[in-house]
């Protein structure tokens, strides 16, 4: 083969590995049937590739209302057809998890913590694949403890870090730690934050993200059934935490981060702050305050998401 042919190969490849979205195991390809357990979906009983085959972005966060509510906001922001409504939950047959779609846009809920949403990212990346869906954007929309920010910030994550604010997911496969890149995609990013300077009461930061496995003591927290620390420890790890380049703390991120990169999808995060980690620990505000702050990430991803078709300039 000469280098010319090759260079041809590779750079048609490169284009292949970079629209669609790449699962990375050698089994599946054996499979007679993937049932996709945690949707109630399987490739067999289910034409995966006319369901979602034209999906362009996917949007998840950990609250089934939520991202029911994001479908129905979604609907009129788009001007669908039909009533928003009377959207169905294409995983009815699980109360696992939810998913609606809408248009070129998929909303999911993914529960709390890193192990909910890694069983749904597994078989999001292979429905995605099985659908022959390409150039997709995942969005995780979320809430968060904001470090040194008012609440109701926006943070845009740049990267999503571990308790020792390393940008990497540590994951035990065979009693062995597999260490995985945590990055996010740097234009989705930018253009997030360029959005929001286009909107009203969107205040917007782009900075690191701690995802921790524990809300209470895993996040510094004094006001859990356990504390092992002091005010000062707890305020010292902040500080540090702080100069490290964390915004808020979550307890997904890394885990998403890591499985979209590995898979070639282009992934972001955003999520805005219930309250500042240094002024306390409890979350305060009344529900129709932390409600409007939930829709803000909403608001930012449909700008994106209308000004990416086109349907904004
Ligand atoms: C943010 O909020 C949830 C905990 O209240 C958790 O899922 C997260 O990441
Ligand atoms: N979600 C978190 O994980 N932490 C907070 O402080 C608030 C929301």
């Amino acid at each position: 083969m000469t280098p010319i042919l090759l260079n041809c190969m590779g750079s048609e490849h490169n284009e292949f590995i970079k629209q669609h979205v790449q699962v990375n195991n050698p089994y599946l390809e054996g499979m007679e049937e993937d049932i996709l357990y945690h949707f109630s979906l399987s490739n067999r009983t289910h034409n995966l590739p006319e369901m979602f085959g034209d999906i362009k972005f996917v949007c998840v966060g950990g609250s089934a209302n939520r991202m029911k509510a994001f479908a129905q906001f979604i609907h009129q922001e788009l001007q669908l057809p039909g009533n928003p409504k009377e959207i169905t939950d294409i995983c009815e047959g699980t109360d696992r998890y939810c998913m609606y779609k809408v248009g070129p846009v998929l909303s999911i809920s993914h529960g709390m913590g890193v192990p909910s949403i890694s069983i749904m990212l597994h078989e999001l990346i292979k429905l995605l694949h099985h659908a022959q869906s390409r150039d997709v954007v995942v969005f995780r929309l979320g809430t968060s403890g904001g470090v040194g920010l008012a609440p109701g910030t926006v943070v845009i994550t740049d990267k999503a870090v571990d308790y020792s604010f390393r940008a990497q997911f540590e994951q035990v496969v065979l009693g062995k730690v597999i260490t995985r890149s945590t990055e996010l995609d740097e234009g989705v990013a930018s253009e997030l934050l360029q959005c929001s300077s286009e909107l009203q009461n969107i205040p917007s930061v782009i900075g690191n993200t701690m995802c921790t496995s524990d809300f209470y003591e895993g996040q510094g927290r004094l006001d859990g059934a356990l504390c092992s620390f002091s005010r000062a420890e707890k305020l010292e790890y902040l500080r540090k935490a702080y100069e490290a380049g964390v915004r808020n703390i979550e307890m997904e991120s890394t885990v998403f981060a890591a499985m979209c990169r590995v898979c070639g999808l282009k992934a972001a995060v955003i999520c805005v702050t219930l309250l500042n980690r240094f002024d306390g620990d409890q979350i305060t505000s009344t529900h129709d305050v932390l409600t409007e702050y939930q829709q803000r990430p909403q608001v930012l991803v449909s700008h994106f998401i209308k000004k990416r078709l086109g349907l904004i300039v």
